[in-house]
Formats: C-alpha cells, structure tokens, sequence
C-alpha cells in the first residue's frame, strides 16, 4: 500500500517535471510550475469552440506560470462534481470550471466554500441564486446572442410576406448557452407573427447531433426555410443532411449559427452559412488574471463579459484568414 502510492507520487512528480499530460484525461497536468495551482473542469471536447477553449486555458496558464490541472467531463455533470471534489481534496489553490448544465451546484460548491477554495465560474452560468458559491463568472452574453441572431433574421426576411417556418437545433439541454440562445432569439421573434418556430429539438452541440436532427426534420417537414443552430459545428452537420437531401444550404435554407469557428466561418465564406454570431473561446488570458487577482485576496467584478461581433458572408470571406480558431 505504502510502496504504491510512493510510486504514484513519484510517477506523478515526473509528469509535472516533464510537463507531460495529454491535458484530456481526469487531472493531467499541462505544464507550468508557478505557486498557483488552478483546478480546472472543462465541459468535454464536443465541439470545435470547446477545443479551441482548451487550448486557450492550456496556453495561457503555461504563460502566466500556474500551474494547471485539467479534467475533462465528457459532457456530464457528475464527472465535473467528481473533479471538482478531487481538486478540493488535492487543495489547489482556485478551482474553475465551465458548468455543463445550469442547476445542480449548490451542494460541491458549498464543500468548496467550506475547504475555502475560490471559484471562478468561465464560459457557462449556473442558476444558483446564491452568488458567494462563486467570485466571478466570465464569458459571454447568450440571450445578446440569440437576440442578434434573431434581429439578422428579420431584417434578411424583411420582404416576406408569407410564413417564415424555422427549425432550431439547440445545445445541450439545460446548458446556458442553449437555454439563453433559446430565449433570446424566441423575444425577439415573437414580435413579427410570420415567423412560425415549427421544430426545435438538441443535437448536444455535436455535428453529428445537428446531422442526425436535421435529418429528422428534414423528413417531417416539407417547408422549411430558415435552420438557427445553437453553434457551428450543428449547422456544419445540418449542413451535410440538406446537402444529402438534394437541397442547397445559404439558398433553399437559410442558416443561422453561433461560434464562428474556423470550420463555421469557412462554410459562411462559401455561402453555406447565411450569418454567425460570434462567441469567443479565447478566455485563458482572462481567466489567469483573475485566478491571481482571487489568490492576492484583490477584489474581482462578479461578471466580466466578452466582447463579441457577427458577420454575414462576405465579412466572413475578410475575416477568415486572420481567424485564431
Ligand atoms: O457555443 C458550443 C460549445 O459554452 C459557449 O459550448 C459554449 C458553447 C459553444 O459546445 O460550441
């Protein structure tokens, strides 16, 4: 028992040494050997916005000198609680994670109140109305998302005169980003009575998801004019089923996305994708400045907001080439 875990010890001591870690598996460590350790419980690997998210977080720690273990959830919640209560019992310094759904946290956050662990809360909210689990959460604005999705929409339907029918591919059910990208596009277009939400179901921000529901709707509904997927690499998928049902994505169908990924920004250059709303990953740099402001006891504001822009498809054709991920 003892020579075991002296082996694990040791084993693990070499990987931080080496800055080894394949930064995929439960508590890999990416590098860096400052005095911080920041535990962080990333959502999973699902889309090319998570990946590139990853990266940031993985880069940015390694320059700011902290040092970081990464845990990757699969996309299930009690694989973050099972994360999050290991970074408690390992006493790292911060812990920050990126909620896979809203509600459920109370309880593993209260236990890192107790270990008095700080928290910081990136990409996605949670529901709690009890705002000292947590010091800050930093990302974007969903609902201004949907809202600006919806408000391209309407000026791009100006002239039609008969029923706008829209299919909806939404993220992960109960995740920030699904429920707020949901809400804000469904205010905003309740105020013209011709656009008629005639489908709306989740593909879990997944391509095949999208390609597997869009298939679905494609068969069920003989009219359908506009797709607004939660994120790209839905639409991306989506893309493949109407392509497959002999109909052309950007002409027969508009669609809508949000990300404006590589891939995504690419399939809106080539008229694919009518028009994205950006929503930036690149939050590592941020987040590390907040991880040491916590750890000096500084005070941090309680939301920090990206900024964000959209672009329809020749402001995707200009930006591309310059695109970070
Ligand atoms: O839009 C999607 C990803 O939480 C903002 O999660 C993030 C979302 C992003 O899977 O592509």
């Amino acid at each position: 028992m003892f020579k075991k875990s002296l082996v694990a010890v040791g084993l693990a001591a070499a990987l931080a040494l080496t800055g080894c870690g394949g930064g995929t598996g439960d508590n890999a460590g990416s590098g860096g050997s400052g005095d911080i350790t920041l535990g962080f419980a990333q959502v999973g690997a699902e889309s090319g916005w998570r990946t590139a998210n990853t990266k940031s977080v993985q880069d940015s720690a390694k320059e700011a000198g902290i040092d970081l273990k990464f845990s990757d959830a699969q996309q299930k919640q009690e694989n973050q609680i099972k994360a999050i209560r290991s970074y408690i019992q390992q006493k790292v310094d911060v812990i920050a994670f990126s909620p896979v759904v809203e509600s459920g946290w109370d309880t593993v956050l209260k236990e890192a109140k107790d270990a008095e662990i700080p928290v910081i809360l990136t990409d996605r909210a949670i529901d709690s109305p009890d705002k000292t689990l947590y010091k800050t959460f930093l990302g974007s604005d969903f609902v201004l998302e949907g809202e600006k999705a919806a408000e391209w929409l309407i000026k791009d339907q100006e002239a039609a005169t008969g029923d706008v029918n829209i299919v909806e591919l939404q993220g992960t059910t109960g995740a920030a980003p699904a429920n707020d990208r949901m809400s804000g596009f469904a205010d905003v277009i309740k105020a013209e009575p011709k656009f008629k939400m005639i489908a709306s179901q989740t593909g879990d921000f997944t391509r095949s998801g999208g390609k597997q529901v869009m298939e679905a709707f494609l068969k069920s509904n003989p009219t359908i004019d506009v797709v607004y997927a939660h994120n790209d690499d839905m639409a991306l998928g989506a893309i493949e089923a109407i392509e497959a049902a002999g109909k052309v994505p950007g002409k027969d169908i508009t669609i809508i996305s949000v990300d404006a990924t590589k891939d995504g920004m690419t399939a809106a250059a080539d008229g694919k994708i009518n028009f994205i709303v950006e929503c930036n990953p690149l939050l590592g740099d941020q987040l590390m400045d907040l991880t040491k402001k916590v750890v000096a006891g500084e005070t941090v504001p309680e939301r920090v907001v990206t900024e964000e822009t959209t672009f329809d498809s020749e402001q995707a054709k200009a930006a591309l080439p310059e695109r970070e991920y």
